[in-house]
């Protein structure tokens, strides 16, 4: 399967989990809004499709890709939520903020997964292009939205397997 085909909700992979009674949070940054909203949008659609109750998803937005740390922090620390989806967009421009954000975010967000008890998404697209971006947010490569929703419904029933 090409890494440009594969989608979790693929009926290949395993079945996404029953989304009724799973509380999921999402972060989301304004930077490159057109992307992020529409990855936004993607992702709450495909977990209400999955059962996840309108009064079970709740947003908050942060300026930047960089505050989508603290931001998933501070939602996780609330204790309101299963699971948070941190979704922001970085696109490569001449300087090096790219990198120093890409990276920054990753470690933050890898850095809440092993110190904390419920799951983060890391849901930042990483382009080199606006056209790339487009083509990942509901263009001809999907809505990585969705993958991030399917992601978080499938790491919070690992979690109460886990942890039952
Ligand atoms: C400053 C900056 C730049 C250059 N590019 C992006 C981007 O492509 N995507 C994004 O989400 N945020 C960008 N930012 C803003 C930083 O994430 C952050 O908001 C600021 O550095 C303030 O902390």
């Amino acid at each position: 399967m090409s890494s440009n085909t594969f989608q979790l909700s693929d009926s290949t992979m395993s079945p996404v989990p029953d989304g009724k009674g799973m509380r999921v949070g999402i972060v989301v940054a304004e930077w490159n809004d057109n992307i992020t909203k529409a990855l936004l949008d993607g992702a709450v659609k495909t977990l209400k499709e999955n059962g996840v109750e309108s009064g079970d998803i709740k947003v908050e937005v942060v300026p930047g890709s960089f505050e989508l740390i603290y931001g998933s922090a501070q939602m996780v620390k609330s204790g309101e939520v299963d699971a948070v989806i941190a979704i922001g967009c970085v696109i490569r421009g001449d300087t090096p903020h790219f990198d120093y954000i890409c990276q920054a975010v990753s470690s933050g967000i890898a850095e809440l997964n092993v110190s904390q008890k419920i799951p983060v998404i890391f849901g930042l697209l990483t382009t080199n292009s606006q056209e790339q971006a487009e083509e990942r947010s509901g263009g001809i490569l999907g809505n990585k939205g969705d993958e991030y929703a399917v992601t978080a419904l499938k790491m919070i029933a690992f979690s109460r397997r886990i942890n039952k």
